[in-house]
């Protein structure tokens, strides 16, 4: 037998305080997965719908918690949680419906089976890297505490999820801010065909609750009553005494990890223990011998569940396959937003830093969206290690502005939460590079949210970038394009200090995520008269900072200073010199209209080259106006390399040296 070492001999019902009316909603509760699973294994081998995680054998946890819960609280169920979807009372002909990838399901027919969400029933669905969502429900009960609600939000994970970063992370969140979170681990013994005993090595996952000072508790997964009785009981707590509280939930998967990939490894003893203690016969069983349920009434709930299967599933099948419409979906990659442009009438300006314009964006949108919380670390009392948030924490207080623990992908989930429960979220890296700890839910989870299933995520995500600095490969990166290439996400990447502070302003007020990236070597650096007051600028619109008509520089961040400083001894050379300021979105017109007037193009960046931004847009150059170009499009951007530390390597790692070169050959070619 493997070690799925924990065995629960015998399934003791104790009612408690149970009505019997109870007692039997929980048994049609607990039925009605099981009887759609059924119908779905039929149409599965029917080829009529694509792939099944079965919850067989593991009803009474998805079903116990939800029934245990208030209604207006969000739960994020698995891909095993039918019985969350059920028990919350979604129409079954919408389920069928997105199963089938058609209109009237939840997701356009653009995502699968359990993923998705509706804040209609308060369902927060997984996406497939199972980890992330265990953060969000961080962000969740984050938004309730900030609110003063007494709500509880309750999260699910396999035990295989138990081993990703982010299960630890979203625990260790919880805990130093007390969050109201139920972490329930759903262990049902294999992780697709890993038994438990290659997946951890404590002896009890509620164990883990220790390490991190959360209360925690085993349960009997396979017990109805005992689910929801203790999950009601801890709910009740919760609500008063907010906290976390992590339970395992003890079960066994009896079936395979999806339909296709079946249950050969798992050995046959330890399946028969198993199926005698299978949730829903144990409890007929005890139901009949009480005498609350009759054979009688057992079969008409079965009739009746079946006949609201059968009339669902003839809905979806009559439902046309879903219409394609190009336009729709180009457009439903971004949340629809329509910045209302602020500029004050009052235009008093002062000479700032673009360090400080940033201070002042922060600053002005803190007072304008009594909805708005910055998390990151050392952000609070020490103000951020550039600084940019001192003073922050007197002013709009130690709940909005948020010292976080070392946990990148965990905050980036809690801000997705957040934006879920009706806030607006700032994530302060400490420095852009520390981006890749968080790299997955910005670009699994924040940026394919609106697209998936109708949920923004009303994120700003802040990057101190660049190199210059003498600060190595790991405090000097501007990574930029690991982002621009994922569409779902805005990337913004000013030049000067009223750039800055408009454009992070509008960053804010904008309800999709943004990276927004500040070079750290022009933040003391760079000074501009800067308007005092709240303005904003459209993201998508870059500047032409010099106009000439014999070639055209396109760029952004740190190099427009390098251009600048460059044209300032060569007024000679008239070219276009454009600051891009946004790169996603794209403005597509400025480009074009230079290269159309000059016909030259030199494309320079930061970045190392090969696939940077310009990479693509010398592409897009070449394909649309090639017959305007009198010379081929240069690319001009820092050697292949990691960036290097000591100073005389760095500047022959950065493009800036190459620059007069490169720009004297184009105008000469
Ligand atoms: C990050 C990531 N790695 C691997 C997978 C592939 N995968 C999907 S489900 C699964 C097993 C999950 O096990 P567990 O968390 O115990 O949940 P269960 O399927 O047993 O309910 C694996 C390996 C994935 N979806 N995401």
């Amino acid at each position: 037998m493997s070690n799925h070492s924990f065995r629960i001999s015998e399934l003791n019902f104790n009612r408690r305080d149970l009505e019997d009316k109870q007692l039997l909603n929980l048994y049609e509760a607990l039925l009605k997965p099981r009887l759609i699973e059924e119908k779905m294994l039929i149409l599965l081998r029917q080829g009529k719908i694509s792939k099944w995680f079965s919850g067989i054998g593991q009803e009474a946890i998805a079903v116990g918690v939800t029934q245990a819960l208030e209604e207006d609280e969000y739960i994020l169920p698995m891909h095993r949680n039918l019985g969350v979807f059920t028990s919350r009372g979604v129409p079954l002909a919408r389920l069928f419906s997105q199963w089938q990838g058609k209109a009237n399901g939840f997701t356009k027919g653009r995502d699968r089976s359990f993923h998705f969400g509706t804040q209609q029933y308060k369902i927060i669905g997984m996406i497939s890297h199972l980890g992330p969502q265990l953060g969000v429900a961080d962000g969740i009960a984050l938004a309730h505490k900030l609110r003063s609600e007494k709500k509880i939000t309750a999260v699910f994970t396999g035990e295989g999820g138990t081993s990703e970063g982010d299960f630890h992370e979203a625990l260790n969140v919880a805990s130093v801010w007390d969050l109201p979170v139920f972490f329930c681990i759903e262990n049902n013994g294999y992780g697709l065909s890993t038994p438990t005993s290659e997946q951890y090595r404590c002896k009890n996952l509620a164990d883990r609750g220790l390490a991190y000072g959360i209360e925690s508790h085993s349960i009997d997964g396979n017990n109805i009553l005992e689910v929801f009785s203790e999950i009601k009981r801890l709910a009740t707590s919760m609500r008063e005494n907010p906290r976390p509280v992590l339970v395992e939930l003890k079960t066994f998967r009896m079936r395979g990890h999806e339909e296709a990939s079946g249950t050969k490894y798992v050995p046959e003893d330890l399946m028969n223990y198993w199926a005698v203690l299978d949730p829903i016969e144990n409890y007929k069983t005890y139901l009949l011998e009480q005498g609350i349920l009759t054979e009688n009434a057992h079969d008409s709930i079965i009739q009746r569940i079946n006949d609201e299967i059968d009339l669902a599933y003839k809905t979806t099948s009559e439902e046309p396959e879903i219409a394609t419409n190009l336009e729709s979906e180009l457009k439903d990659v971004f949340a629809p937003f329509d910045l209302k442009l602020a500029n004050p009438e009052n235009t008093r300006q002062t000479n700032i830093r673009f360090i400080d314009a940033i201070s002042s964006a922060l600053d002005l949108s803190f007072e304008r969206h009594q909805n708005l919380v910055l998390m990151g670390q050392d952000v609070a009392e020490y103000g951020g290690v550039f600084k940019i948030t001192q003073g922050f924490v007197e002013k709009y207080g130690k709940e909005r502005i948020r010292n976080t623990p070392i946990c990148e992908s965990a905050i980036i989930e809690t801000a997705m939460g957040l934006s879920i429960n009706g806030f607006k979220a700032i994530v302060e890296m400490q420095f852009a590079d520390f981006v890749s700890s968080g790299f997955n839910p910005i670009v699994n989870y924040l940026a394919k949210s609106y697209y998936r299933w109708g949920q923004h995520a009303d994120v700003v995500i802040r990057m101190p970038c660049g190199a210059g600095v003498g600060a190595g490969p790991f405090h000097s990166q501007t990574n930029e394009a690991w982002f621009t290439h994922t569409p779902g996400l805005k990337v913004v990447y000013p030049a000067f200090p009223s750039d800055a502070k408009g454009l992070l302003a509008a960053s804010i007020e904008d309800p999709n995520p943004v990276l927004f990236f500040e070079h750290k070597a022009l933040y003391r650096t760079i000074y501009e008269e800067v308007p005092d007051f709240y303005y904003t600028i459209p993201l998508g619109k870059a500047a032409l900072l010099k106009s000439g008509s014999k070639a055209s520089i396109i760029t952004y961040g740190a190099p427009v200073h390098w251009c600048l400083e460059l044209l300032k001894s060569h007024p000679e050379w008239e070219v276009d010199l454009i600051d891009l300021r946004t790169l996603c979105p794209l403005d597509y017109e400025a480009i074009r209209a230079s290269v159309i007037k000059t016909g030259k193009v030199l494309l320079l960046t930061e970045d190392s080259s090969f696939g940077n931004v310009m990479a693509d847009i010398s592409a897009y150059i070449a394909e649309e106006y090639f017959e305007y170009l009198d010379a081929p499009v240069k690319r001009l951007s820092s050697l292949d390399t990691p960036i290097p530390f000591a100073q005389i390597l760095e500047k022959q790692y950065l493009a800036k040296g190459e620059l007069a070169e490169a720009l004297k050959n184009l105008l000469a070619y």
